[in-house]
């Protein structure tokens, strides 16, 4: 089910809110998600070494990957599920290089959802999260279906 010009704005409104701090934003999800499931930490090598919170907090690396996340979920978010162009190329490196699964793909989505409810509560409140979490699905089912056509099964 895809998403009403109004879900849409709203969606869009919060991302503003995610722009207005991106590396933040970003920093904080990459860290939630390897300490909620440690298992997505060893898929990228630059990330293994990272052991405590600490560390991962003085990562260069991990802040740089956290604004590319961020930076490439958003560009697609803005094409309102007119995405084809800008979610086929990561598809492709997530399918053929990075071998992300989807379920990941599950993981990383949930977790941006609770830091974005955590850092704007006023503003993101149980409507916006849905709004927010369907949005999220459509990408996930675009990554998924483009995963296979690139012979991932994800
Ligand atoms: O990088 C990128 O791009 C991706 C995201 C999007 C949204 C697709 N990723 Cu990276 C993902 C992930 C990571 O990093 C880790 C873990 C899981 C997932």
């Amino acid at each position: 089910m895809g998403l009403s010009d109004n879900e849409w704005q709203h969606v869009l409104g919060i991302w503003a809110k995610v722009e207005s701090d991106i590396p933040a934003h970003g920093q904080e999800v990459m860290i939630r998600l390897f300490q909620v499931h440690p298992e997505t930490q060893s898929l990228f090598a630059k990330f293994k070494n990272l052991k405590t919170a600490d560390e991962m907090k003085s990562s260069d690396e991990l802040k740089k990957h956290g604004i590319t996340v961020l930076t490439a979920l958003g560009r697609i978010l803005k094409q309102k599920n007119n995405h084809e162009q800008e979610l086929k190329p990561l598809a492709e490196s997530h399918a053929t290089k990075h071998k992300i699964p989807v379920k990941y793909l599950e993981f990383i989505c949930e977790i941006i959802v609770k830091v974005i409810a955590e850092k704007h509560p006023a503003d993101f409140g149980a409507d916006s999260q849905a709004e927010m979490r369907k949005a999220l699905e459509l990408f996930r089912n675009s990554m998924a279906s483009k995963y296979k056509e690139f012979g991932f099964q994800g």
